[in-house]
């Protein structure tokens, strides 16, 4: 494959370790730990893997040479950047340990576990992806590997390959899932170690043990760079309002670190909306407003920010999605029936409030809440163009305000949905040292012969060199929440706090931002060049670090 200069300069370049990790290393116990919650119920679901200590890495004054190990590896949900160099330093650290160590990386995610579909990760395919962006050395999927069959599946193809450690690359999810999986192979004996490293451009796989997740450095730049370059074009020509939605998921950490990266003249937050109870028309009369107050001074542009999963957290839409998910299960004929009795027919059924939102509901948009279902026949909410919803609703509500007399302005929307854009970028420095160190760090973590540990680094904000190094036991990250109907042992999603530093110093400055032009241009990812043009965290770590 033929490949970019600036591939080709970055393939040389040696992630810079943590110091502890630059020689031999030794495991030093912390005190045992407990999970966030719930701990009775999670003891007793875990009874091999919880209360286990955390961690700490330090130099070994006394090496000697581990036994030759072979290590499977697999990459799990949504791709970030940075995956290749987690394997990349998977790899070096277990041939650090011994030479003769071998890498096998099972294909499409979990499902390749399962399927036992695999490829063994030799020098030669490593050195082709170091430094490199995507998941594509060995693919991912979204198989959740949760049933008893299908770890005993995987066990079949560790025990052929001789395989006695398994790397999760994943989020909260995978990670959850791994902690359950390395339970059930010491519950059986199954000789097999599990190791999690912490994924997700959303960064919500965070909390007192964790940093950040990696992906969301270089995603968010990504996304700030072309937020930028959207808002100079905005500057330049001073004639579109730009709306622009942004992956995430649930949590809006992505749409807040762009926001703090660019400062546009809207952003808004899921986790406010939710917590003051907001309607879509509040947010809706909240960006109208500010478009006026512009257009009174000339300034007939803009940007807005929108988290992807806003709609979820607007209190009265999530009980419309909730009633429209049931109502639309028990009327399997839904689909054949004409446009006007399906309105006909939920107007009917669902309750006032609902109804009411309904049909305030842009025709296109209610369409997709009725339309666009997952196999579990839930609206899949990630598909509504929430960008043209709120778009639409603004300019129907500076109609309004123009009959009134206070608006008297152009209004010419644009819309964008930024995600996919980063996803697979090549990692920023700071990613591409992170996810080497993440990876080479799980080796440790396998030679110390532990499991159900989580790979971690912290002291982030610091050069790489002085970073920390040890593990987690996942179970520590743990409480019960209801899924699917039943309550769960799972790792606790980080949604944005509205009392952190992050939120707070977005908070003190919106309305400035809102008012004035006040962009900030932050321009591509560097790579060669002064420190505080290569090498800043993102400013949610950074803020984050002022509350510890
Ligand atoms: P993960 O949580 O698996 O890391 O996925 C992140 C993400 O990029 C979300 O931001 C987004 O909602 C989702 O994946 C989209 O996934 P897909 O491309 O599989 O539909």
């Amino acid at each position: 494959m033929k490949k970019s200069a600036l591939q080709t300069a970055r393939a040389s370049y040696q992630p810079k370790l943590p110091v502890t990790l630059t020689g031999a290393v030794m495991a030093v116990e912390g005190k045992p730990t407990e999970s966030v919650a719930d701990r009775e119920e999670i003891k007793k679901l875990f009874p091999n893997t919880y209360g286990m200590p955390e961690l700490r890495f330090e130099k070994n004054p006394n090496p000697t040479v581990g036994k030759p190990v072979n290590i499977g590896v697999i990459l799990s949900g949504g791709q970030a950047p940075g995956g290749h160099n987690v394997i990349c330093g998977l790899f070096d650290g277990i041939k650090k340990i011994n030479k003769e160590s071998r890498l096998f990386g099972f294909l499409m995610g979990p499902g390749g576990l399962v399927d036992h579909k695999y490829v063994e990760l030799t020098a030669d395919v490593i050195d082709q992806y170091r430094n490199t962006g995507g998941f594509d050395i060995i693919g991912s999927g979204r198989t959740k590997l949760e049933k008893k069959d299908q770890f005993d599946k995987g066990l079949e193809i560790l025990k052929e390959l001789g395989i006695t450690a398994l790397v999760i690359i994943g989020g909260d999810d995978s990670n959850t899932n791994a902690a359950v999986l390395a339970e059930y192979y010491k519950e059986i004996g199954a000789g097999v170690q599990v190791i999690g490293c912490p994924k997700t451009i959303d960064g919500d796989l965070k909390n007192e043990v964790v940093e950040a997740s990696f992906g969301f450095d270089t995603a968010t730049k990504v996304y700030s760079e072309l937020i930028g370059n959207i808002q100079r074009d905005c500057f330049s020509a001073k004639k579109y309002w730009h709306f622009i939605k942004l992956m995430g998921r649930s949590a809006s950490h992505i749409a807040l670190e762009c926001a703090l990266q660019t400062q546009p003249n809207v952003c808004i937050i899921s986790e406010e909306v939710e917590e003051k109870n907001l309607t879509l028309q509040n947010v809706v009369d909240y960006i109208a407003d500010i478009v006026a107050a512009r257009a009174a001074k000339g300034d007939n542009f803009g940007t807005v920010l929108i988290p992807e999963g806003l709609i979820e957290f607007i209190p009265a839409m999530k009980n419309l999605i909730a009633e429209l998910n049931d109502l639309l299960a028990r009327k399997s004929d839904f689909a054949a029936m004409a446009r006007d009795e399906q309105r006909a027919y939920l107007m009917a059924n669902l309750s006032q409030n609902s109804a009411t939102v309904y049909a305030s509901l842009p025709e296109g948009v209610a369409r997709q809440l009725t339309l666009d279902r997952d196999p579990h026949g839930n609206v899949q909410v990630s598909l509504i163009e929430t960008e043209k919803l709120l778009s639409e609703m603004v300019g129907k509500r500076l109609a309004v305000l123009a009959e009134e007399g206070k608006y008297n302005g152009r209004f010419s929307p644009l819309h964008h949905f930024f995600g996919y854009e980063g996803r697979c970028a090549a990692p920023s420095k700071f990613d591409a040292d992170y996810c080497y160190a993440l990876g080479y760090n799980a080796a440790n973590l396998i030679a110390a012969g532990v499991t159900g540990y989580l790979s971690s680094l912290r002291n982030l904000t610091a050069p790489s060199v002085q970073w920390l190094a040890g593990g987690i036991p996942i179970t520590m990250m743990f409480n019960m929440e209801r899924r699917h109907g039943e309550m769960k042992p799972v790792i606790q999603k980080a949604l944005v706090r509205l009392d952190g530093s992050p939120f707070l110093k977005f908070a003190a400055k919106r309305d400035k931002w809102a008012r004035g032009a006040e962009y900030v241009f932050p321009g591509p990812i560097q790579y060669f060049g002064p420190a505080e043009v290569c090498d800043q965290p993102t400013l949610t770590l950074q803020y984050e670090h002022l509350d510890k």
